[in-house]
């Protein structure tokens, strides 16, 4: 890139340097060199800017922020922005440096209790609400910081099942969870407005979504209504025929743009940016290849700028990998690919195997940089 070297900085460096920077622990250094003199472009949160220091950029480098990653805004700065105010670009430098080293946080891992008969590998386990509850008690015991509650399979081939059904499997199942005095936050797992509305009237957190709003209209305002937390999940297709003939170019960059553009669509519905999680949907309407570029190169999504949520557990990839066919037998698949989505930046996983995955996400949290600072003081071996 010579003659067109420029420094960014936020998830973005890692984005635009993914070899360099091939994992997404290592936060960015502004003060690293290379440095340009004449041309930086900065990402900060939109909105950081003071109306005085839009004014100061637009008269130093005639250029206005430019939309960027969800929520965030691209500064473009000339040689006279560089030059002529340092202490004002100092000001934006700290903000960028906070903006890439802010999102690390121990990754959380979320357990999938599906209240279905024919979910692809747990269907019929949790289906009765009392086995239910116990198994959501297990699963924080094991470590589970967040519990999944689904009532309808969309392994691939999947058709829907009516509303009526849907909330008559997983009303019950989040009443019993809660009744047993389960206390970690809940999602409901649905591309219905109305299953998510009363599975948070009866003590939901929070709505994953593996249509991302596009099966029903009234999803994203509801979730805007509500101010809850919400997973936007890429997909191709339905369940039906989502893995008829995926075929992506760049699966990555593609999947990004789409992501970009369903958390856009929620902003515009009034869903505010620190509700929204993304997640590339591994599984759902992909190759082999295309699954395992999606876990290699998380840290692309991360560029972003908002929590990744993933979701590997005991997938039909993960059979084709290892050629075990029997979904409840890949734990130790899953367990690997749990490691390296999260030493990749995913700061959720969710699993069945939950004490795995627990102490899977610790250990590779901890080669990523996120070694607890009570081990590290320690020094532990
Ligand atoms: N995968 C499944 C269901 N919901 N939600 C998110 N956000 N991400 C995922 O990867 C994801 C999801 C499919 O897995 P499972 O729930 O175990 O199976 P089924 O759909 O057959 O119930």
């Amino acid at each position: 890139m010579e003659g067109d070297r420029e420094l960014v900085f936020g998830d973005d460096a890692r984005r635009l340097q993914p070899r360099a920077v091939p994992c997404a622990a290592a936060a960015v250094d502004p003060c690293a060199p290379p440095f340009d003199r004449e041309r930086a472009r900065v990402a900060v949160r939109a909105g950081s800017l003071t109306a005085g220091e839009r004014a100061e950029l637009a008269r130093l480098s005639g250029a206005a922020p430019a939309p960027f990653g969800v929520g965030e805004e691209l500064l473009e700065l000339g040689a006279a922005a560089l030059r002529a105010s340092p202490l004002w670009f100092a000001r934006v430098l700290l903000r960028a440096h906070e903006h890439a080293t802010a999102p690390l946080r121990r990754p959380r891992v979320v357990g999938v209790l599906n209240a279905t008969p024919d979910s692809f590998s747990d269907g019929g386990l949790h289906l009765d609400p009392a086995r239910a509850a116990e198994a959501a008690e297990r699963m924080v015991a094991e470590g589970a910081d967040e519990l999944d509650v689904g009532g309808e399979s969309t392994r691939p081939g999947a058709l829907p099942v009516p509303a009526a059904e849907e909330l008559a499997r997983v009303l019950p199942v989040i009443g019993a969870v809660r009744a047993r005095g389960v206390r970690v936050p809940l999602s409901v797992d649905t591309r219905r407005a109305e299953v998510a509305a009363r599975a948070l009237d009866l003590g939901a957190d929070s709505v994953n979504d593996t249509s991302a709003g596009r099966d029903d209209p009234a999803m994203l305002p509801l979730v805007a209504e509500r101010g809850c937390p919400y997973v936007v999940m890429h997909a191709r297709g339905a369940p039906a025929d989502m893995q008829a003939d995926p075929r992506y170019g760049d699966p990555v960059s593609e999947i990004a743009a789409w992501l970009r553009e369903r958390a856009g669509a929620c902003l515009q519905a009034g869903i505010a940016l620190h509700n929204i999680a993304l997640d590339p949907g591994i599984g759902f309407g992909k190759r082999v290849q295309d699954n395992v570029a999606l876990i290699r190169r998380t840290a692309e999504l991360r560029s972003l700028g908002r929590p990744l949520l993933v979701g590997v557990s005991r997938k039909r990839y993960l059979g084709s990998l290892t050629g075990e066919a029997e979904p409840a037998r890949r734990a130790g698949a899953t367990a690997a690919a749990v490691a390296l989505a999260v030493a990749c930046g995913a700061e959720r996983v969710r699993v069945h195997d939950v004490a795995l995955a627990a102490q899977a996400a610790a250990v590779a949290a901890a080669h990523a940089g996120l070694l607890p600072e009570t081990l590290a003081a320690e020094g532990t071996r």
